[in-house]
């Protein structure tokens, strides 16, 4: 126990090292999961077989070197490994270590679509042209064929080797497409055609042929004396074909966004120690899907893009902007042109009351909380409308329509507030029908609609409707200022017996400079409308000939002339 000691804590070691070089290799990067071989941990589907497992091809050749598959006699001297893959990987290469001579003749293909259409990945033959038609690579570069690895000799030992991406190819990106058309499969199918015999001595003999001066076999497959095979059968011509390993060297397709894989369907962690190459990625930069092939539900701002391989750019995914109030978003072209290219996310299913492409208005119906943030889930609530005071809302009278900034709703005519919950100023009497004029010159009851007797103190200009101007008011009237009873300071309007407005002309400006006014200006008078207890006179201003405390500049402005005078008359009349 004692010995082993020191070995464990090397092992320990070896392992944190490895999970905190692993825990960042995509963090800002490209990255891939590791590489092993697609056979392992998975069924070879073989037509015949002697006397072994097929697995035992895709076994450790270091823990097991003395292991093979075997096959039985076919009729037609053929046979066929195939490897079904669940899910589609990227193949490398392949590297086979035979037992027996390798096949004078033998293909290399894949499906892509899971064992439908299959297309050669290469072929092996001595003779290229007379076994398959082909040129061969010996002497035509890039040719689908080759006689590199198929002589009889070794007799045993002997490799057979296919690169997915062949030396002479430049392939900077592993992630581009036209790489992927290259490395991806779904399956792969060996088809061993025509068997080769050792050319110096019978079959059953070829363990004492293994060091032949031709050709050095691989040490490490060297059986020694059957010590692992449960059968010390040698090699015979009823197997035509032995295997030590097959070794399909690829990684899981993750398209530069995963450095791990978890086996299809299955939930947790990755067993340590696990030899299979699993298909399902761990995606990181915000990716999603068995590959990494989409964004993550909430990171659809910007079109899926692979890793880039060559420069190493990660490409994540760019989360949408939804204000907490969506669990994902879509990508639309049409936003994303609209943006300039910037941002194309749109906020699906908002919640909390919450509406628009990045959920940041409320709904109809509800207005924005000014004391919440706009990612509070409370950042939204109902509007609340004076049923009496408010036009009612003719869809499904859900809640009362509010403006969705200012919770600002809808009023009859004469009503105010926020919910439309009380008269305006000036108005008396609500109701359903709104609240009607004071017939008053301040104002009035809003009960009762009784005049109030406050001229005094009564500032006029107190008015939430605009108010640019209050020093208006600030004027003093130079007439006789005779006492009026209550009835008689009642508006022109209402009662235009009691009095009417005069209209004077004015004849030059200098006259009207001469009087005392706290403004001169030529404006022209858009409306006049007369509200009960003042008047509001929409002016564009054009010139100011004289400005009171308050500046006035050109364009348009309400103004609230003095429009009662002592009288009692409203003439919301301005001279030209
Ligand atoms: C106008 O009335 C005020 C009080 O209301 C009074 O102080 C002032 O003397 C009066 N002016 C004239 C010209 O009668
Ligand atoms: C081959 O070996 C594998 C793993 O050792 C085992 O699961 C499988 O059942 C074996 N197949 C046969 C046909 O013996
Ligand atoms: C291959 O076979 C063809 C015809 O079968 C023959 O003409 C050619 O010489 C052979 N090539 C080699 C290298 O043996
Ligand atoms: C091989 O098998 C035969 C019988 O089938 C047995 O007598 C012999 O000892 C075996 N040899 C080895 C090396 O196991
Ligand atoms: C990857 O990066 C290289 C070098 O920066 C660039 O030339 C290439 O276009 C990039 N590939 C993609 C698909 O953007």
């Amino acid at each position: 126990m004692t010995r082993l000691r020191p070995r464990v804590r090397v092992a320990v070691l070896f392992l944190g090292f490895l999970h905190g070089v692993t825990a960042s290799r995509c963090a800002g990067r490209a990255c891939s999961p590791a590489v092993g071989n697609l056979a392992s941990g998975r069924t070879l589907h073989t037509q015949t077989s002697c006397c072994s497992n097929s697995s035992l091809m895709a076994d450790d050749p270091f823990l097991h070197p003395g292991t093979w598959w075997e096959s039985g006699a076919a009729a037609a001297g053929e046979d066929e490994i195939r490897l079904d893959l669940e899910d589609r990987f990227c193949l490398t290469h392949v590297v086979m270590v035979f037992r027996s001579p390798r096949p004078a003749a033998m293909t290399l293909e894949r499906s892509w679509d899971f064992g439908r259409t299959w297309e050669m990945l290469k072929a092996f033959a001595e003779n290229c042209s007379s076994a398959f038609g082909l040129p061969d690579d010996v002497s035509q570069q890039e040719a689908l064929c080759t006689s590199r690895y198929s002589r009889s000799i070794p007799c045993t030992g002997g490799e057979v080797i296919f690169r997915s991406i062949s030396q002479g190819r430049r392939m900077d990106d592993p992630y581009s497409p036209e790489a992927l058309s290259i490395l991806t499969l779904t399956n792969l199918r060996i088809r061993l055609l025509r068997p080769h015999r050792c050319p110096a001595a019978p079959l059953s003999s070829s363990r004492g042929q293994r060091n032949t001066p031709h050709q050095a076999p691989n040490p490490r497959f060297s059986p020694r004396a059957s010590r692992r095979s449960p059968h010390n059968s040698t090699h015979t011509d009823s197997s035509p074909y032995a295997i030590f390993s097959l070794l399909a060297r690829g990684t899981c397709l993750c398209h530069g966004h995963a450095e791990q894989c978890l086996p299809q369907g299955g939930q947790g962690r990755l067993q340590s120690g696990g030899v299979q190459v699993h298909g399902r990625c761990v995606c990181t930069h915000h990716t999603a899907g068995v590959h990494c092939e989409t964004c993550a539900p909430l990171y659809n701002d910007r079109p899926w893009r692979a890793g880039n391989g060559s420069s190493g750019e990660p490409n994540p995914c760019q989360k949408c902007e939804c204000h907490g109030h969506a669990q994902s978003c879509h990508f639309s072209q049409r936003v994303w042109s609209s943006t300039g290219g910037t941002s194309g996310g749109v906020c699906d299913r908002c919640q909390h009351y919450t509406a628009g492409r990045r959920c940041q208005r409320c709904r109809p119906g509800y207005r924005r909380s000014p004391a919440r943030p706009l990612d509070s889930p409370q950042a939204c609530t109902r509007c609340w409308c004076d049923p009496v005071g408010s036009v009612p809302v003719r869809t499904d009278g859900e809640a009362a329509w509010c403006h969705p900034r200012s919770g600002q709703c809808h009023c009859k005519p004469g009503v105010g507030g926020t919910s439309c919950s009380h008269c305006l100023p000036g108005h008396w009497g609500f109701g359903l029908d709104g609240c009607r004029p004071c017939a008053c010159p301040l104002t009035c009851d809003s009960a009762t609609g009784h005049c109030l007797q406050s001229e005094t103190n009564r500032e006029f200009y107190d008015i939430p409707l605009g108010g640019k101007i209050p020093d208006l008011t600030h004027f003093h009237p130079h007439e006789e200022n005779t006492s009026w009873s209550n009835e008689l300071s009642i508006s022109a309007l209402y009662y235009t017996g009691k009095c009417s407005c005069k209209e004077r002309k004015v004849k030059s400006v200098s006259d009207l400079c001469r009087i005392k006014h706290s403004y001169v200006i030529k404006a022209r008078v858009l409306s006049a409308q007369d509200k009960g207890t003042h008047a509001v006179v929409q002016v564009k201003v054009r010139k100011v000939l004289r400005s009171g405390l308050k500046l006035l500049s050109q364009g348009t402005h309400s103004l609230y002339p003095l429009s009662w005078t002592s009288r009692g008359c409203t003439c919301p009349v301005l001279n030209p």
